[in-house]
């Protein structure tokens, strides 16, 4: 009878497991803790872990294990953490801030067991997201992040300047390749949730432009990939100033290592015509 039992679970389980599979692709399943209290844990957990056919959480109230499977060529263990971590939930890896943690129902304020002591080398973000591991997080590593991203942004601009078409497509790709190449649990917090925001549509656009050689369709892209590249370099750091660039006929912006106009919607039919509207320093 045990045995019966123990095959059906087993069973079970792996019926549940191919079920979270077929729904995200390269599924990498792991099982981490993650504190919590109850039933209105359990969802709360599970929603901000979980991304849509990306990340699937499935967190168990009585051992207080999660099981994440993920699309580990599109997230991985950190980011899925963080989210749950900003929802008020600790993990070993990341502490909820304490607001985040305060501002939970009273039957979910789960004890702290994680918080306390907090370890010596643990550090805390400008939002008070504390990382409790901060060995993977190089600084160096932080401050360079987007620099690549932004770096072949500004080549697949000056392509389309030139209006070459086969060249905007090779530089998008290069983009493409920045973007994906990002580990998102080394930036900033502030910086992370804007990356967030715009990821999706970045990696869309890019795509997007490096699959064509039309230069009437690569610089209409170019408008929602330059506004977004514009919210992301605001809130990061660039190695100089960047100057945000308007052109009036094409009703678009764009960014710019240098103040002097040289416009990516027409180039060399309308080269000078727009202006500077913000200098991000
Ligand atoms: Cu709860």
């Amino acid at each position: 009878m045990n045995s019966l039992k123990k095959i059906m679970m087993v069973a079970l389980t792996m019926l549940s497991i191919t079920k979270i599979d077929a729904q995200i692709k390269n599924a990498k399943t792991e099982v981490v803790k993650i504190y919590g209290n109850c039933g209105m844990c359990k969802s709360k957990i599970e929603k901000a872990g979980s991304l849509k056919n990306i990340a699937q959480v499935s967190w168990d109230k009585e051992t207080k294990m999660a099981t994440l499977s993920y699309d580990a060529s599109k997230t991985n263990q950190e980011e899925i953490l963080k989210r749950i971590a900003l929802a008020g939930y600790d993990s070993d890896v990341f502490l909820a801030p304490d607001k985040a943690y305060s501002s939970l129902d009273e039957c979910c304020q789960y004890d702290r067991e994680a918080k306390v002591p907090v370890k010596a080398d643990a550090k805390t973000d400008a939002i008070g997201m504390t990382v409790v591991n901060p060995s993977s997080v190089s600084e160096s590593q932080k401050a360079n992040e987007l620099q690549s991203v932004f770096e072949s942004y500004f080549l697949l601009k000056d392509a389309l300047i030139k209006g070459e078409g086969k060249l905007a497509a090779e530089n998008s790709q290069k983009l493409l390749t920045a973007i994906t190449a990002v580990k998102m649990e080394t930036l900033s917090m502030d910086v992370h949730m804007v990356w967030m925001k715009v990821l999706n549509d970045l990696t869309a656009d890019s795509k997007n432009i490096s699959a064509t050689q039309d230069i009437k369709k690569q610089r209409e892209i170019f408008k929602s990939l330059s506004k977004n590249s514009y919210e992301l370099i605001k809130v990061s750091k660039f190695s100089e100033p960047v100057y945000y660039e308007y052109c009036p006929m094409a009703d678009a912006n764009w960014l710019s290592k240098e103040s002097v106009i040289k416009n990516p919607y027409y180039g060399s039919q309308m080269l000078s015509c727009g202006k500077v509207v913000e200098t991000i320093k």
